[in-house]
């Protein structure tokens, strides 16, 4: 970076006049072209991590700190009287639905600051996650445009734009660039579908669902689009550099799928090394075994996913006939291997006209990675116990980690200088050096109240602003921000606060410390139960809120749109953090890292990277309850929820006695029928909340008492912030690098 440089022509920058994108692009352009340039080398081993999403949110605070000019950036721009914070209303660039988009783009970042060489390769969607408004506290949604101001971060590759062939139509993948800054500048290519209005489609939308397998034919054409646009790219690199030594592909190239939405790339190697290469199929098999990682991101059934052998060969025949032959390769290996014909029906690849993704990519990638501990456990034990059996050696753990940079340095500029105050700067780039804060902790911890306050005040402003609430300072900030899904059980805080409020007003609850429950989440556009639990939420906040009785001790507000620049502000502002989701079903989490990170208390389940959080920062200082995944277990089949209905009569029956309106749409009494009755293929109760109700409304009111002592409680809070080193993607990414990539 020529920061110099940068500087003069910031400071000759004309700003009068100019709009804020205007002023955005120009300054994002000089940052760019400041920049030392980058590539990819050739001639060292390189990684790559296929993904259909890239969460990025807003890049330009972040690329001008990667870039060592964001201070410098402030203050030229405020002698021009201009607060940088203008630039807050340019759209996040929302290329993807929660976790394992945000997980990219944390590693990317990661893997930059870190000197690694990794880079990414996805889509370039028109349109993002759609934007979330409100209308009478219903969910709806409003079309994404996150280009509206341009997009000065990318770099179009005209030059290296390559043809995606389907049996029924072709469309160029044209390459966009996006630098990723650190210690070294790596690439984020994301390619853009052209060449006809049919072609187009391709790239326009994002699937707005994080779990259903959907089946479209365009979800397809994406997965292949992308994935055969970076195995093309990545052949012709390599031809053009080591010739036609496949042998010695592996030892300049590794692929890390990001769940299964990019496997087919698998069979498109297979086809490129045995059509046009010529390779025999078992040599070109061997080459993608050697090549091919797989990370796991749930255990939802509905999101496993399988195609049908009719679609894929209606669009892609050579691929549906290569997936064919890996089957019958798999089968034949796993019987030599003593398989039974019970344990080959669970690795099949292709099994009764359907192709089984995640069997594909377990059979052929050279790691299989959980991204939490238990999560590891559980893929072995249950969803992959005969792969476990036959190649345990496959099988590692890689608990997911969030970068400390956006997460703490960026969006609580406030907590790092306090920090740096302590154990001096050291941390920001070794972030194993955090634990040293630990000795530390009793006498900070005024300090850090007043962090947490400032912190608090501005989000607080920022929700009044947005969502118009008024809520003061003072009261302890909940949250509960993901996505909206039945088993992260939103619904069951919902319960737990009607159960706060109701003893609030007929006095069963006394000295109770002011509070608020923030809630942040999209639904996927067609999951009703889920858009019906907004819509509760958004009742059960206008009620509380409007009571005089209690509106100065509760509040609930349902923040709207969601997305990565709200939540740096939630997670700097919250005292308590909710991950609550059913034992074995939330496969990590990876906002309960930043949280913790910000130094709020975990309020949560023994689920995913939870069960790692307090290990680390210790029970005392975390509050855990409801049912372990054991028992979780041992109780599903004989689970009666009616038999818990009683001790939550009140709560649980305003979805259906009148107190709240659902506007007639019958979603309540769905939701009540789920939870009594059973909806669709689930059990009743399918996610164990009234089971774990009971626990969970404890825990809030044993939080809410022991708030009262701060000092003890930002002691507890502190010993999280001291102890999350562990959970940086720095951490996560050197595990890859050494276990899977060897880079
Ligand atoms: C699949 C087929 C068709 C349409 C959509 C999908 C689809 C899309 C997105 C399936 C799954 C996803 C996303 C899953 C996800 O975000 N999982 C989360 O990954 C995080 C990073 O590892 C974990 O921390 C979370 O626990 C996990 O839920």
């Amino acid at each position: 970076m020529n920061t110099i440089n940068f500087t003069t022509r910031l400071k000759e920058l004309k700003t009068e006049g100019k709009t804020t994108a205007e002023l955005y692009n120009e300054i994002s352009a000089l940052a760019m072209s400041c920049a030392t340039g980058y590539s990819v080398n050739p001639a060292v081993k390189n990684a790559y991590y296929l993904s259909m999403e890239f969460l990025i949110g807003r890049s330009f605070y972040n690329n001008l700190m990667e870039l060592g000019i964001l201070d410098e950036t402030r203050e030229i721009l405020a002698e021009k009287g201009i607060d940088i914070n203008v630039f807050e209303e340019i759209e996040d660039a929302a290329l993807g639905n929660g976790g394992l988009g945000r997980l990219a783009a944390c590693f990317l970042d990661s893997a930059a600051g870190l000197g690694l060489p990794l880079h990414g390769f996805g889509i370039r969607y028109r349109y993002g996650l759609f934007k979330q408004a409100f209308e009478n506290g219903f969910q709806i949604e409003l079309p994404d445009d996150w280009q509206r101001f341009g997009d000065p971060w990318s770099v179009r590759r005209e030059e290296e734009k390559r043809l995606i062939e389907f049996a029924d139509m072709q469309a160029y993948a044209v390459p966009y660039d996006m630098p990723v800054f650190g210690k070294k500048v790596n690439r984020l290519r994301l390619y853009q579908a052209e060449g006809s209005a049919a072609a187009e489609k391709i790239s326009e939308y994002l699937y707005p669902a994080d779990d259903t397998e959907e089946g479209k034919l365009l979800r397809l054409r994406q997965e292949y689009f992308f994935s055969a646009a970076a195995v093309g790219d990545l052949l012709d690199a390599f031809v053009k550099k080591h010739g036609k030594s496949f042998e010695n592909f592996h030892k300049y190239n590794v692929i890390q799928l990001n769940d299964t939405h990019p496997v087919i790339a698998v069979a498109e190697l297979i086809r490129l090394l045995t059509e046009k290469y010529r390779l025999s199929f078992p040599n070109a098999v061997k080459v993608a075994k050697q090549t091919f990682a797989y990370t796991n991101h749930t255990v939802l059934p509905e999101a496993l996913e399988c195609w049908s052998e009719a679609l894929v060969r209606k669009i892609l025949p050579a691929i549906a006939d290569i997936m064919i032959k890996i089957s019958v390769l798999a089968t034949r290996e796993q019987t030599d291997a003593g398989c039974t014909k019970e344990e080959l029906a669970q690795t099949a690849i292709y099994k009764g006209g359907t192709f089984y993704m995640a069997n594909l990519a377990v059979y052929i990638a050279k790691t299989v990675n959980g991204v939490a501990a238990l999560h590891t456990d559980i893929l072995k034990r249950d969803l992959f116990s005969v792969f476990n059996k036959i190649y345990a050696g496959k099988f590692q753990n890689k608990t997911n980690g969030v970068t400390h940079r956006r997460w703490v340095e960026l969006c609580n500029k406030e907590l790092s200088s306090l920090i740096d105050g302590k154990i001096g700067a050291g941390w920001r780039r070794d972030i194993a050096s955090l634990d040293k804060l630990n000795a530390h902790i009793p006498d900070m911890a005024e300090d850090f109240i007043k962090v947490k306050r400032e912190k608090k005040a501005k989000l607080l402003e920022y929700i009044k602003e947005r969502e118009g609430i008024e809520i003061p300072p003072d009261f302890i900030v909940f949250s509960q921000v993901k996505r909206l899904h039945e088993y992260k059980r939103q619904l069951m805080t919902a319960f737990a606060i009607l159960e706060i409020y109701n003893g609030l007003k007929d006095g069963t609850i006394k000295d109770f410390y002011p509070s608020v429950f923030v809630f942040g989440a999209k639904s996927a556009p067609a999951y009703r139960r889920a858009k019906a639990i907004i819509k509760f939420i958004n009742e059960i906040a206008d009620k509380v809120n409007s009571d005089p009785e209690t509106r100065d001790r509760l509040k609930v507000v349902f923040v709207c749109n969601y997305n990565v620049s709200y939540a740096e502000k939630i997670v700097a502002g919250t005292d308590v953090s909710l991950q609550v989701s059913t034992a074995g079903l939330e496969a990590s989490g990876t906002g309960n890292m930043k949280f913790m990170f910000n130094g709020a208390v975990t309020c949560g389940t023994m689920d995913g990277a939870n069960i790692e959080i307090v290990e680390k920062a210790g029970k005392e200082n975390n509050y855990i309850f409801g049912a372990l995944v054991e028992e979780i277990e041992r109780i599903k089949g004989g689970y009666n929820p009616e038999e818990y209905l009683p001790a939550h009569k009140k709560a649980v029956e305003a979805l259906i006695d009148g107190t709240f309106s659902d506007g007639g749409t019958g979603g309540f009494k769905e939701l009540y029928d789920s939870l009594i009755k059973g909806a669709s293929w689930h059990a009743p109760d399918n996610y164990f909340v009234l089971y774990d109700l009971k626990g969970y409304t404890q825990t809030l009111l044993k939080i809410n008492r022991d708030y009262s002592d701060k000092t003890a409680f930002a002691v507890k809070q502190l010993k999280n912030v001291a102890n999350a080193a562990y959970f940086s993607s720095d951490r996560t990414i050197k595990e890859y690098a050494r276990d899977i990539w060897e880079i």
